[in-house]
């Protein structure tokens, strides 16, 4: 999978995109990230990549020329997506479909924004990774690339684990516990450590319903529990740890 990220903070990416699953899939082939500096296809002699909003007011915009340089010299995969707060919102559904293509491309605006021109005319979209506002968007760009690079095939130590977890099915996460079974006083619910691994499947499949009725209710839209599920939460009938 090839992605190219354009941005006038490069070094702001480079550790992230070195180390643990980033820098992993990139030393093993199977992720060709390109990193690319508008600043380097400024032509003024300043090399400068903003100037002041017309029609007055506070800061500073990106301007279009060394945009459309950068990117009209590489010609990035596509689609190319300005990250912005104004985007569509970033999701699982959209890491998978991403994860499924052979590339894409993200362009990270500062300061006040990019010139419309921008938006309009050299990306395919706008992305947004929450409703908050950034100083820029390369943070963004990194969750995005990072949620997306895990589910392409090959990455993730275990093909399994991506697909197991939270949103994968629809569903947080059940809680993890390790060694020690004891730690000042709090216990690993005994069910964990029972053997007994149809009971320990539906446990697990009862915490995590639980968790996402109580704190994501919106993962599950609107709709009652199925009688399986009802069940599941009667022979698992607290959220605590003693079972
Ligand atoms: C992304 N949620 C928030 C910051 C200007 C397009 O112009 C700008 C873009 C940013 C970065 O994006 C975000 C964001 N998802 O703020 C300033």
């Amino acid at each position: 999978m090839r992605v190219d990220v354009f941005t006038i903070f490069p070094e702001y990416l480079e550790g992230p995109l070195r180390t643990s699953l980033l820098g992993r899939a990139r030393d093993r082939g199977v992720l060709d990230v390109r990193v690319h500096d508008p600043r380097d296809y400024a032509t003024d002699r300043h090399a400068s990549v903003d100037d002041a909003p017309f029609g007055g007011g506070a800061g500073m915009v990106l301007t279009p020329e060394p945009l459309f340089a950068a990117v009209e010299a590489t010609e990035p995969p596509r689609p190319l997506y300005l990250l912005s707060a104004a985007g569509r919102r970033f999701d699982q559904d959209l890491a998978r479909s991403l994860a499924a293509s052979d590339g894409f491309s993200l362009l990270c605006g500062r300061y006040e924004g990019v010139d419309q021109r921008v938006a309009d005319h050299l990306c395919d979209g706008e992305l947004a990774v929450g409703d908050y506002v950034l100083a820029g968007g390369e943070a963004a760009a990194l969750v995005v690339v990072e949620a997306v690079v895990r589910l392409v095939p090959g990455v993730m130590g275990n093909e399994c684990s991506a697909a197991e977890e939270s949103f994968g099915s629809g569903l947080l996460e059940y809680p993890q516990y390790t060694r020690p079974a004891s730690f000042r006083g709090w216990e690993v619910p005994a069910v964990l450590r029972s053997g007994d691994h149809a009971r320990i499947e539906r446990w697990r499949r009862a915490q995590s319903l639980r968790r996402t009725l109580e704190g994501r209710p919106d993962l599950r839209g609107p709709g009652s529990l199925t009688a399986d599920e009802r069940r599941l939460l009667d022979e698992f009938p607290d959220s605590g740890s003693d079972h």
